[in-house]
């Protein structure tokens, strides 16, 4: 850090780089930065590090990716001394090991937590950001890193008379700290994507009686979590060189994993459901993976969701709540899938009720009920597991101002505009980690996280080698990208879905698949190439101005 004079007479921090964020993302940008000698300072909402595996403490909350898998891969001591207790790791576990690698590599001393950046002004005289807090100071950086996570920004959804409601309401992405006891209540969970899903089965075992209002049924694979067994990580660890090397160059979503090489129509009817059966009883995400056309063509399509609601059929007692259960309006995987314990047999329950809002809606919320149409479903708790504002919500809360005064919203009012998901054109030396236009959502996201994080370090690293002031996405580099990302998930059935992919969930919000759906390996070549190219598509501008350093 640096401190000089501003208008005022005053002292200004300065750093080399302000990163926004203390989950994964920025937590590895400050080692990897620090480690390269740069002054770095994260600013964090929340009073720890962790980010969305801070904020989402529900009942039920697990990884989906398997944890062996979804981890730091960036220090093999890390990775070889840490035990993961099961397959999926709990959230508590996950934010231990979040806390684990803040203090085993020291980060905090350069985290201030409980600080929201409020603000990011480009300053075309100096190339510097003014980057302005919650509480009230500014400090100045050369770059800003958003690290602010692809869902972070719960959405309360808007429902009449949600305020007036006299019981307890919680949001699964933004759960107290202390323990929430449903015993002995009458829950309603409202939104089944996969927070909802996590966490009506564990729910159900607390409360007197949990109603669920489902919007739209989801596709869910049984997560088989299990302990793990030491032999099973020494295993796991041994194979880590290949594993590693597999998800962040060779795979499509960033998972090791074997690779599909035939379609679903390429087997007869017997051979296909025995695969789908094998998968199935394996569990997890690989589920999608088990043929290579399953998100190219629709009638591939159709004989997985057939099969995972042939399971629904099977699993739940009373046909009427099947049915109900059993997805029809998308095609399998183009809305997150979601991973599960138990949850199609807990609707088995006797003190469990579905209830379908699609045909019959919520008309508002009373002091005690929910009300649909002239029935009364009274409650003690409600659960909103109604998602997040996803990819571009956390970014849109802070006021960020490039080149000409020009803000980001402005910018991006009609879908976010990205060069490679890392940066936007008119607003130079600001990164995005996992943007939208990168393939972040669609991946592990630890992958997705590390390999932005290093490129950036290279390309940071690059113009202080060379003294260059500014860097910057051209228009035309954007705009081929742009243009790339939509023609790659339109040949996809993804975009048919009403998914919060596509911004969808977000009333008002423009509909655009925002993640890069090409594949992390394929994507990771293309990021290798610009850099090789001398940051192909960017420009890197001017001499820097030399900053006055009054103290450090
Ligand atoms: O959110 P969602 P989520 N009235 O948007 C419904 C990740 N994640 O928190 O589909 C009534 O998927 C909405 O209905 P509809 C994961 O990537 C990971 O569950 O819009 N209902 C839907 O059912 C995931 O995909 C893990 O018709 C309303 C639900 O609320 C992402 O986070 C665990 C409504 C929202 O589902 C988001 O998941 C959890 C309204 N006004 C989450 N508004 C892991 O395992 C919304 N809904 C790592």
């Amino acid at each position: 850090m640096s401190a000089s004079p501003n208008h005022s007479g005053k002292a200004t921090e300065s750093y080399d780089v302000v990163v926004v964020g203390a989950g994964f993302a920025g937590m590895y940008m400050l080692h990897k930065l620090r480690g390269q000698g740069f002054s770095v300072r994260v600013y964090e909402q929340g009073d720890g590090v962790g980010g969305t595996w801070y904020w989402n403490r529900y009942p039920g909350a697990r990884c989906d990716v398997e944890s062996m898998q979804y981890s730091y891969s960036f220090s093999d001591e890390l990775q070889q001394e840490w035990d993961w207790s099961e397959r999926y790791a709990p959230q508590p576990e996950i934010l231990k090991y979040a806390n684990h690698v803040a203090d085993r590599f020291n980060l905090r001393p350069d985290i201030q937590f409980s600080t929201r950046v409020e603000r990011a002004a480009f300053n075309e005289t100096t190339n510097l950001w003014s980057v302005t807090l919650s509480d009230g100071k500014t400090v100045t950086a050369k770059f800003v890193v958003l690290a602010t996570g692809c869902l972070s920004n719960a959405r309360m959804p808007e429902i009449r008379g949600l305020a007036g409601f006299k019981g307890k309401v919680y949001h699964t992405g933004h759960w107290p700290h202390e323990t929430v006891d449903f015993t002995g209540q009458r829950v309603g969970v409202i939104g089944t994507g996969s927070s909802g899903i996590q966490s009506v089965p564990v729910i159900a075992e607390q409360a007197s009686h949990l109603t669920v209002f489902q919007r739209t049924a989801n596709f869910s694979i049984p997560a088989h979590n299990a302990v793990l067994t030491e032999e099973e990580r020494q295993a796991f660890r041994a194979k880590y060189p290949e594993v590693r090397h597999f998800a962040r160059v060779e795979s499509r979503n960033g998972i090791y994993a074997e690779v599909p090489d035939r379609g679903a129509l390429d087997d007869g009817d017997n051979e296909r459901r025995s695969k789908y059966e094998a998968r199935w009883n394996h569990g997890g995400l690989t589920f999608m993976s088990v043929y290579n056309n399953l998100a190219l063509d629709k009638i591939a399509n159709d004989t997985a969701a057939d099969f995972v609601r042939e399971k629904i059929a099977e699993i739940v007692a009373d046909p009427e709540t099947a049915r109900l259960l059993q997805p029809n309006n998308h095609p399998i995987g183009t809305k997150r899938i979601c991973i599960d314990t138990e949850y199609f047999s807990t609707f088995n329950r006797p003190n469990v009720t579905l209830v379908d809002i699609k045909s019959n809606p919520i008309e508002e919320i009373t002091t005690n009920a929910v009300r649909i149409g002239v029935k009364d479903y009274e409650v003690d708790a409600l659960v909103l597991a109604t998602g997040f504002d996803a990819m571009t919500g956390s970014v849109a809360k802070i006021d960020i101002s490039g080149r000409h005064g020009q803000t980001l919203n402005q910018k991006w009012a009609e879908g976010p505009r990205t060069y490679l998901g890392l940066m936007s054109e008119g607003f130079p030396n600001l990164f995005v980690i996992t943007g939208p236009g990168s393939p972040s959502v669609l991946s592990n996201m630890m992958v997705s996280i590390e390999q932005h994080v290093d490129w950036i370090t290279d390309c940071v690293t690059h113009m202080r080698e060379r003294h260059l002031a500014a860097m910057e996405a051209t228009k035309d580099a954007e705009d081929k990208w742009v243009a790339h990302v939509n023609e790659v998930a339109d040949s996809t059935l993804y975009p048919q879905a009403n998914s919060w992919y596509m911004g969808a969930n977000v009333p008002g919000k423009p509909r655009i698949f925002m993640p890069y759906i090409g594949g992390v390996g394929p994507y990771r070549q293309i990021c290798d190439d610009v850099a090789a190219k001398g940051y192909e598509g960017f420009v890197m501008t001017g001499a820097e101005q030399p900053r006055k350093v009054a103290a450090s």
